[in-house]
């Protein structure tokens, strides 16, 4: 197991998923580092829905005690907010 681990953290190419969970209407991390190809896939432990959205980019919404996924598939800083709750903010820097 620990030879499988090494050999994935030594694949640049491998995707990988950011894990951000939303707890009280906060992102936490707040703000993750990723690669093109990555998935940040979003944990919502609220009673209540919220979206992952980035103006001009994609909006994925996180239901309720569910969960919500992107793939990242362009470069660059994005900055992205919950639309029903725009005090709920995150960010995501994108490396190729
Ligand atoms: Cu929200």
């Amino acid at each position: 197991m620990a030879a499988l681990a090494l050999a994935l953290s030594a694949s640049p190419a491998l995707a990988a998923t950011i894990e951000v969970t939303i707890d009280k209407l906060v992102f936490s991390p707040s703000s993750v580092q990723a690669k093109v190809g990555d998935t940040i896939e979003w944990t919502n432990k609220d009673v209540i829905a919220h979206t992952a959205t980035v103006k001009g980019g994609w909006d994925v919404m996180i239901p309720a005690k569910s969960k919500g996924k992107v793939t990242l598939k362009a470069p660059g800083a994005v900055d992205y907010f919950c639309r029903f709750h725009p005090n709920m903010k995150g960010h995501v820097a994108v490396t190729p």
